[in-house]
């Protein structure tokens, strides 16, 4: 069974150089941690995808080319894979469960630990309700920006993955967050691109307070609403990788 995990572990080595040539897929490897080994996350709602039957070399793919995958699980023993949406660290691992064979492997070029990947971009769930301006400059102290939604994948994305395993409690204004969009005068715009709004998913009848200073609430089901401002909502920020 040594034998068998050292060629695994080799086939990933060889997949590490092999997408290495290509400069351009240079982000595509994945590292492996064995100070995680048999270690597991607290809460399955941060698990993508698990498959049986899969080849080291598979799951790693599938992690890879997914546009939302930093990690994986994977079982030497049982051949299972459990892509990950986020790095696992000391808040939401367990090392002491009693099940062998798992080893984690990372892509070290997705999001630093807290923040999820997707498409490119890192995302992290402000859970302490702000102002619109005070989020906006927590955004900005690290390096990013209030979300800015642009596209039909991006804004379910937000909702079936990062919202939906932060937030459990469906349809409380506890879940809604800021976006990085407001206006001053009826006509909303995105404030860290200075774009105006290229896509949008408002609820019915939304927007229904312009005319003022407001700003954009995304609601848990991934529909839009305007409101105040100075109200408070947790928040999502966002940055390129
Ligand atoms: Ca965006």
């Amino acid at each position: 069974m040594k034998l068998m995990h050292n060629i695994s572990l080799n086939i990933v080595i060889l997949f590490v150089i092999s997408v290495c040539v290509f400069g351009q897929f240079r982000s595509m490897y994945m590292n492996v941690d064995d100070t995680l080994n048999n270690a597991q996350l607290i809460r399955s709602s941060g698990v993508l995808l698990s498959s049986e039957g899969q080849s080291l070399l598979q799951c790693a793919l599938r992690c890879t080319t997914s546009p939302a995958c930093p990690c994986v699980l994977y079982n030497v023993e049982l051949r299972y894979c459990r892509l990950l949406m986020h790095y696992m660290d000391e808040f939401n691992t367990n090392r002491t469960l009693s099940e062998t064979g798992w080893r984690y492997f990372f892509n070290p070029d997705a999001c630093t630990s807290g923040w999820f990947p997707f498409n490119g971009h890192c995302y992290l769930y402000n859970q302490t309700a702000q102002t619109w301006s005070d989020a906006k400059v927590q955004c900005e102290s690290q390096g990013a920006y209030l979300l800015e939604l642009e596209t039909p994948l991006e804004n379910d994305w937000i909702i079936t993955s990062l919202l939906s395993s932060l937030c459990s409690n469906a349809w409380d204004i506890n879940c809604e967050v800021f976006m990085g969009g407001s206006t001053d005068s009826g006509v909303f715009k995105w404030e860290y691109s200075n774009t105006l709004l290229n896509y949008s998913n408002w609820y019915p009848n939304e927007p229904s307070d312009t005319g003022t200073r407001e700003c954009i609430f995304l609601m848990y089901n991934g529909q839009w609403s305007d409101g105040k401002c100075v109200y408070h909502r947790k928040f999502v920020c966002e940055k390129v990788k």
